[in-house]
């Protein structure tokens, strides 16, 4: 007999951090006296967002109805407004906004919540509710915000067969048995999540464009593109879509897709205006070019910039940019090969080319010179590149960080990145400064990620994992944001105020990285998964790959030499003193010590352990905190609703049994390559 089907919209975990629960304190009555009338002055589709999202709001945390009222600027209840000029707000701070800022204010008695435009309006009232949520009082909320950057963007892996590459959450939420779904309930509750956290731009397909994905810039796909543009454009979000370079053959028929041909340049002349001519506004193409077999200018003889720049001139008219992703490396490499590196490909295709793209061209660079690793160094890129636009990418799903089955929570990763001093330009040169456009002018600049949502009910597959895709919104909308902060936001917002709940989890989620990092690949050395589906342990797995991903262990220590003295010579490819510091073994920083340096096991770290010892005592405790991970979890029953409680717990179980098998998997491996036992003892296979 058919099981009836679960409406995933009822479950708890689908609000996410929208869940807007009743609060009921002396707070909360302050609240109501203000908020029983909202007087909304200017009208537009998204302001008609925030209004809808203030009674929502309002009737879940207070539990009232609010009256609305149009058109006067007189505010003695909450107000909202985007005709700033006509408000009552002082000069200075009308100055001080951006155009995506927003400034909340008590006035009269009231509280008025204003932007230059309509978006700024709208993230200011889901800050507004925020604060509401977590307990603040009223006159504490004044203050101007604005974005830090202005690209703040999701980019989705989604194929049209419905399937997501490297996708954790179920299937894709746009597409199934390549069709786009009818139903589109779950994509406006999905702009209505990121807009809740500032993200402004949306690339719905993978950057490996297949055939069918191909088709998206067709005139018989972009009607139904269209109609998901309309969605995110109402929450403020832009669409871009992700192109297969070679279109101009597999779609036009031509014989090439030479950029300096002619022919192809008329051909995405004309293939820009028939797309804008169904998305006015769309934001743009995505690009992956001559990267893991994807096709791009390079077949042609032709640079990077030449590829790029191509399509940017037929995006130009329009006001779209092309967002090029530096991810370029050969993944043919031979294994012996000690002399090639990928850590330095994207450095070497692309610093010979700063400068040289047009100004609407905007350059897409990892976090790390790999590939997303739990440890990597910086992108030498940051700092390297002074005359290029350029957004920092970085991976909310969990393709190497526990796929959603492990908790880990990636905000401290972050912002240890995004606060890497590159010294390009002296003390403040930071990755943040820069894809700010703080260091060096950028017309375009901010950030991407790979994002970690499919259809599951609970949008990540592990719970705790939402707190990922919050945390990318709320730290590239502020990027001094700790992570303490923002992992006490996402768990009064999703769960409760109560101080117990909030110290538990928080505890956990600031743990979780640290502790996935300890029982899996250690000092910065990375990989040592299954090839392919890249979860689980399995040390040698690509070791003697084409992918360029190596750790070189052998019985006396492993490592990769990236010095330049008698390595690959990566760490030559940062300003001083970063070079310096990772060239030199006794001041690299150690958890990167393996990324840079071939080290002996008997080596003795700053700790006084030897290196091996390190590896052994680091796996133990890694699976002694994910028990205590557990242990923790198990103390909250009874104070977060069972449905959640339970599921969160099953995850928990799942990482602890996963996180012993990498231990022993990785213990066993340099014990038997090593033959140097656990000077405790314990008991490795
Ligand atoms: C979309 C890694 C992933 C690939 C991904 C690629 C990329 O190699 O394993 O699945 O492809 O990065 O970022 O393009």
């Amino acid at each position: 007999m058919n099981q009836p089907q679960k409406d995933p919209k009822r479950e708890k975990a689908y609000d996410c951090w929208l869940a807007y629960r009743r609060l009921e304190d002396s707070v909360a009555n302050r609240y109501q006296a203000i908020c029983s009338e909202i007087v909304v002055m200017g009208q537009s589709a998204i302001m008609d967002m925030a209004v809808e999202e203030l009674k929502r709001g309002l009737g879940g945390i207070l539990g009232i109805e609010p009256r609305i009222l149009y058109g006067s600027a007189d505010v003695r209840a909450l107000a909202l407004g985007m005709d700033i000029e006509c408000l009552a707000i002082p000069v200075k701070e009308v100055e001080a906004l951006s155009h995506d800022g927003f400034i909340i204010m008590g006035q009269n008695g009231g509280i008025l919540i204003a932007g230059k435009s309509e978006r700024g309006v709208l993230y200011g009232t889901f800050s507004f509710l925020r604060s509401m949520q977590t307990g603040m009082s009223p006159d504490t909320l004044n203050r101007i915000e604005n974005p830090a950057a202005g690209i703040r963007m999701i980019n989705h892996w989604d194929n049209m067969d419905g399937s997501i590459e490297r996708g954790y959450a179920g299937n894709s939420i746009f597409f199934r048995d390549n069709q786009f779904i009818s139903d589109k309930d779950s994509v406006r509750d999905y702009a209505r999540l990121l807009a809740s956290v500032g993200i402004n731009g949306v690339s719905i397909n993978n950057v490996n464009v297949h055939d069918q994905e191909t088709r998206l810039i067709t005139r018989e796909l972009l009607p139904e593109v269209a109609l998901l543009a309309d969605i995110f454009r109402s929450y403020g979000i832009r669409l871009y879509l992700s192109i297969n370079y070679s279109s101009p053959i597999d779609l036009g028929g031509l014989s090439t897709a030479d950029p300096l041909d002619g022919t192809v340049q008329d051909w995405w002349c004309q293939k820009a205006s028939e797309v804008y001519s169904f998305i006015p506004d769309l934001g743009g193409f995505l690009v992956k070019a001559d990267s893991e077999f994807r096709p791009g200018p390079f077949t042609y003889g032709r640079t990077h910039a030449e590829g790029a720049n191509m399509l940017a001139k037929a995006l130009e008219p329009f006001g779209g940019i092309v967002i090029w992703r530096c991810f370029v490396y050969n993944c043919q490499q031979d294994w012996r090969d000690r002399a090639t590196d990928r850590a330095n490909a994207a450095y070497d295709h692309f610093m010979p080319l700063d400068g040289e793209f047009k100004d609407n061209v905007v350059l897409q660079i990892k976090n790390g010179p790999m590939d997303f690793q739990v440890r990597e160094p910086v992108s030498p890129l940051f700092g390297g590149l002074k005359k290029t636009n350029q957004i920092l990418e970085l991976q909310i799903t969990q393709e190497y960080t526990g796929q959603q089955r492990h908790v880990c929570f990636l905000i401290p990763q972050w912002k240890e990145v995004l606060d890497f001093e590159t010294w390009c330009d002296g003390p403040g040169s930071t990755v943040k400064n820069l894809v700010c456009g703080k260091v060096y002018p950028q017309k375009h600049c901010g950030f991407a990620a790979v994002s970690n949502i499919g259809d599951n009910a609970n949008w990540t597959g592990h719970i705790l994992a939402q707190a990922n895709l919050y945390g990318y919104g709320r730290l590239v909308w502020n990027p001094d944001l700790s992570s303490e902060t923002i992992a006490d936001e996402w768990v009064r917002l999703t769960f409760s105020n109560d101080p117990e709940v909030i110290e538990t989890i928080s505890k956990i989620l600031l743990k979780s990285w640290e502790t996935y990092e300890h029982y899996t690949s250690p000092l910065g050395i990375g990989w040592m998964v299954n090839p392919n589906h890249h979860y689980g342990p399995s040390v040698d797995g690509y070791e003697y790959s084409a992918w360029g991903t190596y750790h070189r262990a052998d019985w006396l220590g492993i490592g990769v030499d990236r010095t330049v003295a008698t390595g690959t010579g990566f760490a030559g490819r940062y300003h001083k003193p970063n070079a310096e510091m990772f060239e030199d073994m006794n001041k690299c920083p150690e958890e990167l010590l393996l990324f840079f340096h071939r080290v002996e096991y008997k080596h003795r770290l700053k700790s006084g352990k030897t290196l091996i010892q390190h590896i052994y005592d680091t796996h133990f405790e890694g699976v002694e905190e994910a028990e205590k991970f557990r242990t923790r979890w198990l103390s909250l029953k009874g104070k977060i609703d069972k449905e959640r409680f339970d599921a969160v717990l099953e995850r928990l179980e799942i990482q602890i049994r996963d996180a012993r098998e990498w231990r022993d998997v990785v213990n066993s491996y340099f014990y038997r390559k090593s033959g140097i036992p656990d000077e405790k003892g314990r008991r490795i296979y």
